[in-house]
């Protein structure tokens, strides 16, 4: 080795231990006390806690949907086994004739189209409310990179990226096993009780953020900004984890989204100290997932 690969290899082992240094600084300290609420559950069938008035409509709309589907679902297979029974060739040797019953055509085309009507009735009202943007308390800019996410607050200034953490890092960050391939280096930091606009974009290909417990999801597509919005209810502050949710390429699987949920004071106090340091730093900008890709 030359004395020049040496010394670039120095400077780069030196560079990395900043840049590994300052994200943690950035939100590491956020993350103690904070209970991880939003995650998946081994071998759990249904959502994860909803903790905002979206992910509580989203939820109830989904059980409507549910009773609806089970009284069709039984009434077809109840139909279907009374035609077996009823008009077999030994039940009924001498079949009718009649292809038509226009008072039967006008109920099955009238009862399903109240349905139709009737379901859209309670989700149209959830998707407009979903994708009426209210005035924001909190601005957050997401983009999707293959493969991780990048933050910025416009407001303040501040931008940073945030990686998924390789399964030895796991520890470092405050987290378990039980949290790899969802925690990241970084997190989104929101207060609870305010209205966070997130304005999702990509710079690549196409990605989508989502965070499960909050209601929210929506593609990120290079070239254009699209919103979405939340309000998480005061109490629940906690760790929130989601994943990227559109196919975007070979490592689309390590880009999950950790998202910490903090009192307005806790927040306050993020925004104007450790996160103005950290944003005065530069940000980071390393592909650090081929890192992980190249390590397998
Ligand atoms: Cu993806």
């Amino acid at each position: 080795m030359t004395f020049r690969k040496t010394l670039s290899g120095l400077g780069a082992a030196i560079g990395a231990t900043i840049i590994a240094g300052m994200a943690t600084a950035q939100t590491a300290g956020m993350r103690d006390g904070l209970e991880i609420i939003g995650a998946p559950t081994p071998g759990a069938i249904g959502f994860q806690p909803g903790v905002t008035e979206l992910a509580r409509d989203v939820r109830a709309l989904d059980t409507f949907l549910l009773v609806i589907m089970t009284v069709i679902v039984l009434f077809v297979t109840a139909l279907l086994f009374w035609s077996i029974i009823r008009h077999n060739a030994k039940a009924n040797p001498t079949p009718a004739t009649f292809t038509h019953n226009t008072k039967i055509e006008i109920t099955w085309t009238v009862v399903p189209l109240i349905i139709l009507v009737v379901i859209g009735a309670f989700s149209l009202p959830i998707l407009f409310k979903q994708q009426t943007i209210p005035e924001a308390d909190v601005v957050v800019k997401a983009t999707g990179y293959q493969w991780y996410w990048g933050y910025e607050y416009p407001e303040h200034g501040i931008v940073y990226d945030s990686f998924m953490l390789r399964e030895d890092e796991l520890a470092e960050y405050g987290y378990s096993r039980d949290e790899y391939l969802l925690a990241t280096d970084t997190a989104v930091v929101v207060p609870t009780g305010a209205v966070v606009v997130v304005q999702v974009t990509a710079a690549d290909v196409i990605h989508s953020w989502t965070i499960p417990a909050f209601g929210v999801k929506q593609d990120g597509v290079p070239g254009r900004l699209a919103e979405l919005w939340f309000e998480v209810e005061p109490g629940q502050e906690g760790v929130y984890f989601g994943q990227c949710s559109e196919l975007c390429g070979v490592n689309h699987a390590y880009m999950p989204i950790t998202v910490f949920a903090v009192t307005q004071a806790e927040y306050d106090a993020w925004i104007n100290g450790e996160a103005q340091e950290f944003a005065s730093a530069g940000g980071m900008r390393a592909p650090r997932i081929l890192e992980l890709a190249s390590a397998d």
